[in-house]
């Protein structure tokens, strides 16, 4: 497949077993050999990793134990002629973690995360990845007063600039999300990641990686999120998606339920020569009701949904466009895009 250039990957996360909050895995699980062979398979080039993903039970193993497994994952990503593209630390698993990692009041378990997260840079040096995803599941509040926010956000200041010194050159984008498993997160938008990063030691590491879904969570338009990291070329990560309003994170296939808001996205990826600087990344979930042996589409169709759009973005005539936009017509220049969706 002619991929324009783009580079693509997903996360062994992606293939999922379909449980939900009110309801029981309705998959069997997918060891991680297979998840690595329909990544192959279906024409992706890196994966994306959790620390645990590459290193599974690492909290439970020493520093030499860590690096020997994650040099046995490189050597099996090397094998099939794939790399690693981020390595995230998931600080929201343990049970240290519950009232959040870096945020949270207990003492104890702001240690907890700066060691664990020690440990996902380690990992990600061994897969040759000095390329972190800080997603901050738990940083925030269910309820307002429980934390002192301000506190909160000087302590992932804190937490961040710890990171950037332990590695000189580990480069950290930030992944924000409004909500969900948290109600009030405290980094929310690309606004917030990118302040974040320019008061750190070294802003130069600290990028964002924008999801479609978490911006339509923020009643935010994902392909303007994009832009604002462009403006600053922090965009250094995305994992599109699509989402269904403000509800539960649905990780749905990429376009499935607004097929403008996906071309935007890919316009304003493609327009940027996003395919020299990042990989086109995925976070999607296959719906909890496809058997287990259908339940690669989502991927395969959300790789082949954003090739299409890099063909239909690339088509229109930007002569027309110019014109259009001068005359603010702008009507015509809705139809034009409208009519190059459905086809001509
Ligand atoms: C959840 C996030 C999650 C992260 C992943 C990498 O809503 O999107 O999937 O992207 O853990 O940090
Ligand atoms: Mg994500």
């Amino acid at each position: 497949m002619n991929k324009h250039g783009y580079k693509f990957s997903f996360g062994p996360w992606n293939i999922h077993e379909g449980a939900d909050p009110f309801g029981p895995p309705v998959r069997v699980s997918v060891d991680f050999a297979e998840k690595l062979e329909t990544l192959k398979f279906l024409g992706f080039d890196a994966m994306q990793f959790h620390d645990d993903d590459a290193v599974p039970g690492l909290d439970g193993l020493g520093p030499a134990e860590i690096r020997q497994k994650a040099q046995a994952m490189k050597k099996r990503l090397d094998e099939h002629g794939l790399f690693a593209e981020f390595v995230a630390p998931r600080l929201w698993e343990h049970p240290m973690t519950i009232d959040g990692a870096f945020t949270a009041n207990d003492p104890a378990a702001r240690a907890y995360a700066a060691e664990r997260a020690k440990k996902c840079i380690d990992i990600g040096r061994e897969l040759g990845c000095n390329f972190m995803v800080l997603w901050l599941a738990r940083e925030g509040t269910y309820l307002r007063e429980a934390k002192d926010a301000v506190v909160a956000t000087q302590r992932l200041l804190e937490a961040v600039d710890a990171m950037l010194a332990y590695d000189p050159d580990l480069r950290i984008a930030i992944e924000p999300k409004p909500n969900e498993p948290m109600d009030l997160a405290y980094i929310p938008t690309i606004g917030h990641a990118l302040a974040l990063g320019a008061r750190t030691i070294d802003p130069n590491r600290v990028g964002a990686l924008v999801e479609s879904a978490h911006a339509v969570l923020a009643g935010l338009d994902p392909s303007d999120e994009m832009a604002f990291a462009l403006a600053f070329d922090k965009l250094w990560g995305v994992h599109l998606n699509d989402q269904n309003g403000l509800k539960f994170d649905e990780d749905r296939s990429f376009g499935s339920v607004d097929l403008r808001r996906a071309f935007n996205q890919v316009r304003v990826l493609d327009e940027n020569r996003y395919y020299e600087k990042g990989i086109v990344g995925l976070d999607v979930k296959a719906i909890r009701t496809q058997p287990a042996e259908l339940a690669t589409k989502h991927l395969s169709n959300s790789l082949s949904l954003f090739l299409r759009l890099v063909e239909i973005s690339r088509a229109l005539d930007s002569q027309k466009i110019e014109e259009l936009r001068a005359a603010r017509d702008y009507e015509e220049l809705d139809w034009l895009v409208l009519s190059a969706l459905m086809g001509g």
